[in-house]
Order: C-alpha cells, then sequence, then structure tokens
C-alpha cells in the first residue's frame, strides 16, 4: 500500500508514542497531507501522525444498543494492539439505523459527540472522530478495506477453535469499484471516502485473533467492516467494564433527562444519592447506595419484539397488570414509561394506565438530539428510577441494567424483566457485576 495517500508508520516509533503517553485530540498536522510520504517528512514534524487508524463498521440491521456493545469489543482490540503499536480508534459515525425513523430529520453522519462524552472515551483508549481522520490522514482514503464473514463451510461442534483466513466473500459485496479500480460503499454517508484494498476475512473467535494479521500488514489505515463477526475478547471482565464505564452519555443528554427527573418525577441526584462524576475513573459506587427517585421505571419493548409473537413479551394488558402490581408493593405513585410503541399501542397504555409518565419530545427536540439522543434520554431516567423493569433480552434494556450498576443500585431493583402473558419458565436477567 506504498502508493496510497498515506503510507505506515514505523513500528519502533509507535512504540514510543505509546510510552509517551500521546493520545487522541492532537491537532491535525498541515505537514501530512495527501502527496506527502512519511519518509520525506522532517522529523519532528512526523511524529505525531505516525499512528494506525482502524476504523470499523457494523452490519446495517443492527441497532443503536448492540453498536454499542461492538464498541466495547474493538476497544479491546485496540489495547492489544497498542500494547505493540501507536494505533486510534476512528469513532464511526452514526446513521441510517433502522430504528431512527423520526421522519425529516437528518440522522447521517452524526458525530460520536452527539451521544457520548468524547474525553471520556479517550480516557479509556485514544480515540478520534472521522472527520478529524479525514483531516489528519491526508483524505478521506482508507488503506485497506476487510470484510468480515464466518466460514462457509461452518463449524463442527466440539472443535472450535479461533482462527482467522483470507477466503473469497461469501455474500455479495456492498461495495463496487470506481474507475480508478478504488472500493466505493457506504463508509457512514461519506460518499468521497474510497478504500484503496478490499479483502473478505473469514474469522472464528474474539476480536484479539485479528490483532497478528494487523501489525503484519503495512497499510496505515484499516477498517474493519461487518465488525459483530468478531466476539468479545472477555464479557463482563475489567476491560470490558473500563470500557463500558468510559461510554458516559453526552451531557447535554443527561441534563435534558435531569430536568425531566424534577420537573415531572420529583428526582434529583442529591434526594435520590444518584451523584454522578463525569469522569468515569472516580464512579465507584457500592452497590446499594444509590436510592433512585421516587417512581417506578420501565422499558417496553415493542415493535419487532411482537411481530414475531415472542412468547416472552407481554401483551399491553399484561404490562399494565405487572406495572400496577409493582407500584403497590414498592409503594410508588409514579411510572416512567419508555417505549418504541407505535401509536395505537401508546393510546391503549394511556388508557389502561392514565398516570403513565413519558418523554415526549417536540418536533425541535427530536431535530436536536436525533433518535438516539432521545432513547438515550429515556434510557438515562429509567436509569434513575427506585425500581426498573425492562424487555427480555432487549439490548436497550441491559444498557440500562449496565448504567444502574455504575450508578450503585441494589441489584434487586435492577434485574427485573416483564414475563410473557402465557410464559411457563420466566427466568430473569443476570446480574453482571463491575469488575473495576
Ligand atoms: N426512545 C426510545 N427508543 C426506543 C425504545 N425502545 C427501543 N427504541 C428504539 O429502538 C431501538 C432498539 O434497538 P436496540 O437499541 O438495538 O435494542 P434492542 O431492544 O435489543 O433491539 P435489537 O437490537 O433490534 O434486538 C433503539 O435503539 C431505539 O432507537 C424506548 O423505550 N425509547
Ligand atoms: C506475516 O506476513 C508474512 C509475509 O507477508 C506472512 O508470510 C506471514 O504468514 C504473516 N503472519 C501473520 C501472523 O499474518
Ligand atoms: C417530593 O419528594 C419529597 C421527599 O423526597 C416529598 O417530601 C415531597 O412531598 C415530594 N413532592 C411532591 C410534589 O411529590
Ligand atoms: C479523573 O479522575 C482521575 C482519578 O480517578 C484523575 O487522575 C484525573 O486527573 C481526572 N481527570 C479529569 C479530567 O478531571
Amino acid at each position: 500500500m506504498a502508493s496510497g495517500p498515506a503510507g505506515r508508520s514505523f513500528p519502533l516509533l509507535s512504540s514510543l508514542l505509546v510510552l509517551f503517553g500521546l493520545s487522541a485530540g492532537q491537532p491535525p498536522f498541515e505537514a501530512f497531507k495527501a502527496g506527502h510520504s512519511a519518509s520525506s517528512l522532517p522529523a519532528a514534524a512526523s511524529v505525531a501522525p505516525l499512528r494506525r487508524y482502524l476504523l470499523y463498521d457494523v452490519n446495517p440491521p443492527e441497532g443503536f444498543n448492540l453498536r454499542r456493545d461492538v464498541y466495547i469489543r474493538i476497544a479491546s482490540l485496540i489495547k492489544t494492539l497498542l500494547k505493540n503499536e501507536a494505533w486510534v480508534l476512528v469513532l464511526p459515525p452514526w446513521g441510517r439505523l433502522y430504528h431512527w425513523q423520526s421522519p425529516d430529520i437528518h440522522q447521517i453522519r452524526i458525530p460520536w459527540s452527539e451521544f457520548f462524552d468524547v474525553p471520556g472515551l479517550s480516557k479509556n483508549i485514544p480515540v478520534i472522530e472521522y472527520e478529524q481522520f479525514i483531516a489528519e490522514s491526508g483524505g478521506p482514503f482508507i488503506n485497506q478495506v476487510y470484510v468480515l464473514q464466518n466460514y462457509a463451510e461452518g463449524w463442527k461442534e466440539g472443535t472450535w477453535e479461533e482462527k482467522i483466513d483470507e477466503r473469497p466473500c461469501i455474500d455479495q459485496l456492498t461495495y463496487s469499484t470506481d474507475s480508478q479500480n478504488y472500493y466505493r460503499g457506504w463508509f457512514w454517508g461519506y460518499e468521497e471516502t474510497r478504500g484503496l484494498k478490499l479483502t473478505c476475512l473469514s474469522v472464528q473467535g474474539s476480536t484479539s485473533v485479528i490483532a497478528p494479521l494487523l501489525l503484519n500488514i503495512s497499510a496505515r489505515s484499516v477498517m474493519l467492516d461487518r465488525a459483530e463477526n468478531l466476539l468479545h475478547d472477555h464479557y463482563g471482565g475489567k476491560d470490558y467494564w473500563d470500557t463500558r464505564r468510559s461510554m458516559v452519555f453526552a451531557r447535554h443528554l443527561r441534563m435534558v433527562g435531569n430536568l425531566f427527573r424534577t420537573e415531572h418525577l420529583n428526582s434529583t441526584d442529591e434526594k435520590d444519592r444518584t451523584q454522578y462524576d463525569e469522569n468515569w475513573t472516580k464512579m465507584k459506587v457500592k452497590l446499594g447506595t444509590a436510592k433512585g427517585g421516587p417512581y417506578l421505571g420501565v422499558h417496553l419493548r415493542r415493535k419487532d419484539f411482537i411481530w414475531g409473537h415472542r412468547n416472552d413479551v407481554p401483551s399491553i394488558e399484561g404490562a399494565v397488570k405487572k406495572i400496577q402490581g409493582l407500584l403497590k408493593s414498592h409503594k410508588l405513585e409514579r411510572v416512567f414509561v419508555a417505549t418504541d410503541a407505535i401509536v395505537e399501542e401508546i393510546e391503549k397504555l394511556k388508557r389502561l394506565l392514565p398516570e403513565m409518565i413519558r418523554f415526549e419530545p417536540t418536533w425541535e427536540e427530536i431535530e436536536l438530539y436525533k433518535d438516539g439522543g432521545i432513547a438515550i434520554i429515556d434510557q438515562w431516567i429509567c436509569a434513575h428510577a427506585r425500581y426498573f423493569i425492562g424487555t427480555s433480552v432487549s439490548t436497550f434494556s441491559f444498557r440500562i441494567h449496565e448504567e444502574r450498576e455504575i450508578l450503585g443500585f441494589d441489584p434487586k431493583t435492577t434485574y427485573n424483566r416483564f414475563c410473557g402473558d402465557e410464559e411457563r419458565n420466566c427466568e430473569q436477567p443476570t446480574h453482571w457485576k463491575i469488575v473495576y
């Protein structure tokens, strides 16, 4: 890839950068523009850009909260790479998500800073936004794109092994070549982006299985498409939790949620003992410390969760019955409901549960915070409830569990889910303890 717009870095210098703790947040270097090669630059100017870039994307139908999980896996890969070379993770811009259906709202090329506290992310691993990558690396070029896939032959029971191999592409590629033989594709809505080389990789295993390959090739920027094919290095371990804790929601969204708690739910951090430190490295709260606001928090996932007639999801009537029971047993008067239910179901809910409180954004608020931000506000409010109940195997509910774990709630008030009306064996969610 020496002929590409940007050559690769020198491993030795890169390792030094790691030693000196250089990371995200440096200004792009003027000298490092398309046409220059690293070796022709004066030594001093070439120091900062000598890091390699990891980019990734996820299967288009995957939702926001599964994508947050993939971020944790990729962060783990970055940590593995950093043991050998200076790498930085390029945050994949948000957009074109299937669930983000608010009409007339521009929802592509959204930077991570609209949803998360990027300085917080940077305390865990070096990260930059995509536009900084373009500026810093010399243009919208990605040296190597790997499309991850399974093995065509599958795997035989009992013979699981971690492996990775260049293989012919199994699925129809979502990329096409242009007149210069560069690869064009979705690239998070950045049409001008080109992949210089593209290869399909069959993978089976956790994220770090790909590290030796990345350290062995010369491409300076590498994109892993379909990154969800890589599994967690260690789900629920310290690495997992460090990254999860670093995913602090953007301040403006937390503020909107807090204001709503104060105005509609008589809930403040002081009274509810949910004091929050934006510097996540300082958040280490003993379980049972947080009391939570005087309301029941509910996440009721509908849409595709009921279309399949799953038996672990309740009817609206069933959910209301459960909610009324919980209000009584926990002596609560208010209930906050987060849901993706369609209008008809919401009307029914309102009829059966008139006291229900929801965060109902105006069009202007949706335009400002986007569907992703509104979902985060819902999650934030649920995370501060005295008692929470969610929906079976919803990653949206799982992320609320984690948020409550970080805030220091008694697990009994968190790991609860609705049961299907006819569900016999209604197993409750697993308690995942934070490893600090
Ligand atoms: N505002 C809001 N949006 C929701 C709510 N429930 C679901 N959604 C939307 O629907 C999406 C659900 O997809 P995910 O975030 O991936 O979570 P999930 O519930 O596990 O769904 P799948 O990943 O599709 O299995 C969310 O990202 C939101 O956009 C809710 O209570 N409030
Ligand atoms: C590293 O690259 C060399 C030469 O391209 C190749 O022979 C070797 O198998 C590679 N090793 C790994 C771990 O990919
Ligand atoms: C709010 O909560 C406090 C206790 O924390 C209570 O004394 C007060 O009456 C509540 N106010 C309303 C309007 O419910
Ligand atoms: C965050 O907290 C850590 C201690 O846990 C401290 O060393 C660091 O300076 C703090 N960072 C900021 C930006 O406040």
